[in-house]
Order: C-alpha cells, then structure tokens, then sequence
C-alpha cells in the first residue's frame, strides 16, 4: 500500500491502486474508466446486507457488474426509477426505503467530487432520493472516472430540485446568490417536481451553501453533497482505479 501524490489537502488515510487494472495504458475511454470503478466497487458491497444503489452512467456499469458478480445481497434500495428498472432486469429484488432500518453501503456517481468529499450530484435528475438513501447508508461509496474530480465544485452547474408553483420564485432566489438559473426543458423528476440548473455559483463553502439553498421556500433538494459527502472514493485513472478514504 503507497501514498498516491495527489496532493496537498488530499485527505487520504488510505490509497491503493486495486486489482483492477487497465490493459491498455493512456488509452482508456470515460467509459472503461467508469466500468472499472464498477467493477472495484462490487468489493465493498456487504453480503447479506440490503444495498443503497445511486443513478446514472456509471451507476449502470455498477448494477451490471454486481449482477455478473453474483453478490448474495437479499435486496437493494434504489435511488430512481431507472436503477430499479435495470437492478430488476438483473434480477435484483429492489425494496422501500421505509421497509428498511440500515443500508451498510450506497454506491453512487457524483458530477464533480473535491478534495473534502464534497460532491455536485443530479446531473440524471435523481438528486433528491440520491440523498435520501446515502442519508440512511453508514456508507458513502462514491464512483467516479478521473475527469469528476475538481480542486473546487462549480464548473457543473448545480441541480436544484423544486416544486414547480415555486420556480419562478426560486430561480430569482438564486440569482441573488450570484448563479444563472435555467429551468431544464421537459424534465420531470421522479417526484413530478422541475429542476432548475445553476451556473456560475461560487461555492467557496459547499456545506453553507448547500443548507443555504435548501432553506429557500419551494426548494426540495440542491445537488450539494456536502454535509454528507462521499466516504470512498473509486477514481478511475489511466493508472488504475484509486481508493481514498475521507478522514
Ligand atoms: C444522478 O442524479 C446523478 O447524481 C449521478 O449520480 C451523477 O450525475 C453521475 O452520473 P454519471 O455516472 O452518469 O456521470
């Protein structure tokens, strides 16, 4: 087990570069990035225990090599309805939240992690029952291709789930916090609620600025994963994938 030099304010106990290794050095595609962070994080998952699953592209690769791995999980909760649908193709039974007391872990991409765990999340619009299942999970791991991680969150424009009698309202509150809101065309969250994406927030402190915005009225969930922020993180990089831990 080495340090893997990347960087002061990198809260590393723990870095290794796994098992997991690419066959053709420098020229590995997002998406053979995202599929061996996948595949490393089949290894945290808890035989017996009901598994936290998250949403998107690389959460897909997650739930595929989960379903070749054959992991003995009894159920999984899933964080929208497109992971539900593919953990069911896969023949994963998928459970209520309210059904369960504890998830041991919760596996879930991130659209810009930093060098604190902090993440922006909700790209797929799936934000809020995101963060309600990595709420319950005791733990976060967060799986990411080396193009996630950022010295500061914000080149994303940030995900604001909201109930759609208050955009406008809300759209204005953000403007006066310095971002551009724009409301994403034709996009229903699974809530039936709109998403409004915000460019140009400087977020100088993500956990302030995530109660911040959840406190204005009409605003369900923000993409800031911040006060709970990711536990593990699985980095693909040219190298292989790269395990941290937070402290
Ligand atoms: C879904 O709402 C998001 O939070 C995703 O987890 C995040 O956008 C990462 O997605 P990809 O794995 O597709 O990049």
């Amino acid at each position: 087990m080495r340090g893997l030099g990347l960087g002061p304010g990198w809260p590393l106990v723990r870095a290794a570069t796994l098992e997991v290794r690419p066959s053709h050095q420098n020229a590995m595609t997002k998406d053979e990035l995202k599929r061996a962070v996948a595949a490393a994080a089949v290894g945290f998952v808890m035989p017996g225990e009901i598994l936290g699953v998250g949403t998107g592209s690389t959460v897909d690769f997650f739930i595929d090599a989960l379903a070749v791995a054959k992991v003995p999980v009894p159920a999984a909760v899933s964080s929208s309805e497109r992971s539900t649908r593919r953990l069911e193709a896969c023949g994963i039974r998928v459970v209520d939240l309210n059904e369960v007391t504890e998830i041991s872990v919760y596996v879930d991409g991130a659209d810009e992690i930093d060098p604190g765990f902090s993440m922006i999340k909700g790209g797929g619009g799936a934000l809020t029952r995101e963060k309600i299942v990595a709420a319950v999970a005791r733990t976060f791991v967060c799986i990411a291709d080396g193009s996630k991680l950022v010295e500061r969150l914000g080149s994303f424009p940030l995900p604001v789930e909201v109930i759609p009698m208050a955009r406008q309202y809300v759209m204005r509150e953000l403007q006066r916090l310095g971002g551009t809101p724009r409301l994403r065309a034709g996009f229903m969250t699974d809530n039936g609620n709109v998403i409004v994406d915000v460019l140009g927030l400087r977020i100088d402190e993500p956990q302030k600025l995530e109660q911040r915005i959840d406190g204005i009225a009409g605003v369900v969930t923000n993409g800031l994963f911040a006060r709970r922020g990711a536990d593990v993180l699985l980095l693909g990089t040219p190298d292989g994938v790269r395990e941290s831990r937070r402290v």
